[in-house]
Formats: structure tokens, C-alpha cells, sequence
């Protein structure tokens, strides 16, 4: 009559057995300055989120993904520096921040009108026409995750993220780091340099294949914020678009298979004290 308790054990080693295999798989890519070069990497990333791109489509939904590509329908505005940069938090489930004085959205001309540095056409490039994404006053963004339609109402978590970014110049520049729910790290890598010396494209993306869940990303672009030239030492990087799983409601999981794991030893010994 042991066999309860047995079955107990088995569970909680089944589980133990998948958070084990748990891990990130990395799309990466350090191109030149076509899109053609770092495509294939983004599209092998997007068929890993899910199928199709959900727009502009309230959640929650079942699947596919979501994604930013600072175009604004084809606009070549310098949009103002903000942050909390809410422009997508509605739409498209991100709100992005940064210690810096803010977001804009330019092109690599309109960069150069932004930061007074008539180099920036050249230094970068985008993948998507025409927009590229700056924080101003600083080389970090936070991303965070809603659920899309909430207007930041329901904090969500995604499954994978990924940016496509221009002008990485050196191998531990720029870096993604992805936190779950309660501020764990989750993965930190640097994005691959490009393989010219201006206006190269490098992709990272990284999803998960254990369940975990990323509700916060915090990019590093280049060693300094957009400013002085590119070169001798200085690297600096913008960014293109973001890819990202569909955001869904953040589920209070702190320890769930621990509390889950005590809820059965308890059961199970009070089992054994009722023999
Ligand atoms: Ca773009
Ligand atoms: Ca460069
Ligand atoms: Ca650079």
C-alpha cells in the first residue's frame, strides 16, 4: 500500500527531469549592411515565436507574435524623446524606458539633426525601412510586457525577444539581458558584431523551450549613448525592429512547483500517519 507515495515521488521527479532541459535557444547574426544578411536568422526566429505577426490585434490570444519596426507606415519624422515611451504599449503589449531623457524614433539622417553629428547617415542603417529606434542620453532601454488592448492595465510575460540592430562594432558592446516575473535573470548575451566597418545589421533573439516567461528585457546598445562619433574606441549602436511572443497575463508563479511539491508531501504524509 506504498504505492501512493511512490507515485509522489515520480511526479516530482518528472518535473524536476523538465525544468532540467530547460533552455535558451539563440538566433544570431552579425551581417553587413543588407538586410539580406542577417534575413534568414530573423525569419528562422519568427517561425520559433509562432505564426502570424497579431499586429495591432487586442489579446489575449493564442499565439504568434508581435512585432516593432519603428516605421510608422512609411513617416520619416524625428519623433520627440520620451519615457516612458508608451507609442506601442496599447497596440502592441511594450512599454519601453529609459535612464536616459528618452525614446525617439528617427532615420539615420534624421539622427544626425537629433545629436548635432552629421557622421550618423553614414554610421548607421536600417533593416526595415526607414526608422531606427535611439534612447537619448543613455545606451539602455527597459522593455516591459502588457497584455496588448489592457493599455498597460495587465502586465504580461513572452515566451522569446529579439531586436535587430545597426552599427555593432565590437564583440561585447551590446548585450540583451531577459528577467522573468520576479526579476531573475533568465540569459544575457552580447549581439555579434557586423561584418563591415559602417552601417552593419546584427540580430539576437533567444526563446525559451521550458516554459520560463521574460517580463523584462533591458538592451545595452554600444558602449556609450548616441552622440560623439562612431570609432576609436567609442561604439555606438542603434536600434531596428523588435520581435517578440505574443504578450499574455502574467500568472503568479513564485515557486508553484515547490508549493505544489509541499501540498504533496503534506498529503503524502498524512497519508503514511493514517496507516
Ligand atoms: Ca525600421
Ligand atoms: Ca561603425
Ligand atoms: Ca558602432
Amino acid at each position: 500500500m506504498l504505492l501512493p507515495v511512490r507515485l509522489v515521488f515520480s511526479f516530482a521527479a518528472i518535473s524536476l527531469s523538465t525544468l532540467a532541459a530547460a533552455a535558451p535557444i539563440t538566433f544570431s547574426a552579425g551581417g553587413d549592411g543588407s538586410a539580406a544578411s542577417i534575413q534568414s536568422t530573423v525569419d528562422s526566429f519568427r517561425l520559433a515565436l509562432g505564426t502570424p505577426s497579431n499586429g495591432d490585434a487586442p489579446g489575449p490570444l493564442a499565439g504568434g507574435r508581435r512585432e516593432i519596426n519603428w516605421d510608422g507606415g512609411g513617416s520619416t519624422n524625428t519623433t520627440a524623446a520620451i519615457t516612458p515611451f508608451n507609442t506601442f504599449l496599447d497596440t502592441r503589449g511594450v512599454q519601453l524606458s529609459t535612464p536616459g531623457t528618452g525614446l525617439s524614433q528617427a532615420t539615420p539622417d534624421g539622427l544626425e539633426g537629433l545629436f548635432s553629428n552629421p557622421t550618423y547617415g553614414e554610421t548607421f542603417g536600417p533593416f526595415s525601412s526607414a526608422r531606427l529606434l535611439v534612447p537619448v542620453g543613455s545606451n539602455i532601454t527597459d522593455v516591459l510586457f502588457f497584455l496588448p488592448g489592457s493599455n498597460g492595465a495587465v502586465a504580461a510575460t513572452v515566451s522569446g525577444f529579439g531586436a535587430v540592430f545597426t552599427d555593432v562594432d565590437l564583440a561585447n558592446s551590446t548585450t540583451i539581458a531577459l528577467f522573468d516575473a520576479y526579476g531573475n535573470s533568465l540569459y544575457s548575451a552580447s549581439v555579434e558584431a557586423g561584418t563591415v566597418a559602417d552601417g552593419s545589421l546584427s540580430f539576437l533573439g533567444v526563446v525559451f523551450n521550458g516554459g520560463e516567461r521574460i517580463a523584462r528585457a533591458r538592451i545595452t546598445t554600444g558602449n556609450s549613448a548616441l552622440g560623439p562619433n562612431d570609432g576609436v574606441g567609442v561604439d555606438v549602436v542603434a536600434m531596428d525592429d523588435f520581435i517578440y511572443g505574443e504578450p499574455l497575463a502574467a500568472v503568479p508563479a513564485p515557486g508553484t512547483l515547490a508549493l505544489l511539491g509541499l501540498g504533496l508531501a503534506g498529503f503524502a504524509a498524512a497519508w503514511r500517519r493514517e496507516r
